[in-house]
């Protein structure tokens, strides 16, 4: 919206040109998002410790977990905030994919909140049903693929699998990048929500993992860095970027709240939206393989409930004293902010390899 603003007065004063690029923009946007979290943060804190909207703990977790009862949650709420009203603020609105992105990041919230509102403040402790959950979800993911899929310019490149490391290998998806985009957008959604389980641990790798498919945005949507790293090039995907930017400055700004010991939780609200927008964005810049290292913390959460289940189901024995997977660690007697930061340097690790596939080809 100010990138208008500012095209308009470049006519006047030429120094407003800064403001047409992508990486002037992205630091803008990151610390109006920033901004945003700080001022609304306490405020919103305030509200929901008010409206007495704090979280049950299940009995039957962690014991250290009890005294967090009652902690705010629906934090996530911010993040939405200051995410949707940076990039409205610092993007091109014109840009075919900022809406799809905003569209995906916003109704995942929209279940989460409804999800969370019948949770903490109807008191109806099941929440929407995992049924309804799953569809709803489903039926947002589908419309965002099936836009991507219809207004896709160039289908060769925006319809094909790549392969990190292999720059001759990749798969035209065709019709089947429906399904991989749901599949996608769906999984990781529910692969952060089942890591948010303690203080910091799904949002710092989720600004991390953001700001490296930031950076793969910008390199994407410029046809110089895009042939140079034999990369996809894909019209527009630079100005994601922004978004990106704003996600990580938003996600900063909920951690100054949520570090242990957390002031706040995001809830469903924030968790869906999050794992929804990181999926989202890697779909848009082709690198869902990508997401997948990078994110390989979230992966591995997930990973770790399927086999527990699968395990107990089959032989009635347990893999891990509790998935998902940092709860077994607190119950070997890790601290949580042990657990935490650990998850936080192997996402560190990851995302540097995510990041070598720029190069390694
Ligand atoms: C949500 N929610 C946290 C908070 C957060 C299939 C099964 C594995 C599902 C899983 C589940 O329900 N996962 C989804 C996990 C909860 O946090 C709230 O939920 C929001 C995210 N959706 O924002 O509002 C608790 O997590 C702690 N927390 C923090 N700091 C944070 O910043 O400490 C969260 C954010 C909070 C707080 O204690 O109350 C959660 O863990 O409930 N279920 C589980 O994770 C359960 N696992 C389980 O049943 N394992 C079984 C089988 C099914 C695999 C097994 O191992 O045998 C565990 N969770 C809990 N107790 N709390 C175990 C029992």
């Amino acid at each position: 919206m100010l990138m208008m603003l500012a095209e308009y007065l470049e006519q006047y004063y030429s120094a407003f040109n800064a403001f047409g690029y992508q990486t002037l923009r992205a630091i803008m946007g990151a610390l109006t998002a920033l901004l945003i979290s700080f001022v609304i943060g306490p405020v919103m804190i305030r509200r929901l410790n008010r409206y007495q909207i704090g979280q049950n703990v299940r009995d039957d977790g962690p014991e250290t977990h009890f005294i967090k009862a009652g902690t705010p949650t629906m934090g996530g709420a911010l993040i939405l905030v200051s995410v949707t009203v940076s990039t409205i603020l610092w993007s091109d609105l014109g840009n075919r994919f900022v809406w799809v992105v905003l569209f995906v990041t916003l109704a995942f919230g929209l279940i989460g909140f409804v999800d969370d509102y019948k949770k903490l403040v109807l008191k109806n402790s099941r929440g929407i049903s995992a049924r309804a959950k799953l569809v709803s979800q489903t039926a947002a993911a589908a419309i965002a693929a099936g836009w991507l899929y219809s207004q896709a310019q160039q289908p060769a490149v925006e319809l094909t699998l790549f392969v990190p490391f292999f720059k001759d290998v990749m798969v035209p998806l065709g019709a089947f990048y429906l399904l991989t985009t749901i599949f996608m957008i769906v999984g990781f959604s529910n692969a952060v929500n089942l890591t948010d389980g303690l203080d910091g641990l799904a949002i710092m790798p989720t600004v991390m993992v953001g700001a490296a498919l930031g950076i793969f945005a910008y390199a994407t949507g410029n046809v110089n860095y895009a042939s140079y790293l034999s990369i996809p090039y894909v019209i527009g995907a630079g100005e994601i970027l922004i978004f990106c930017a704003a996600l990580g400055g938003a996600g900063l700004g909920f951690l100054w709240f949520n570090t242990y010991p957390a002031q706040v939780f995001m809830g469903d609200v924030g968790a869906l939206a999050l794992g929804a927008a990181l999926a989202v964005v890697a779909v848009v810049v082709r690198q869902e393989l990508v997401l997948a290292i990078m994110g390989g913390v979230f992966v591995m959460e997930t990973v770790s409930v399927i086999l527990q289940v699968i395990s107990f189901k089959l032989t009635g024995k347990r893999i891990f004293r509790m998935a998902p997977i940092h709860h077994h660690y607190e119950l070997k007697g890790w601290a949580e902010p042990k657990v935490i930061v650990r998850f936080w340097i192997i996402t560190v690790i990851l995302v540097l390899v995510g990041l070598a596939t720029l190069k390694l080809r």
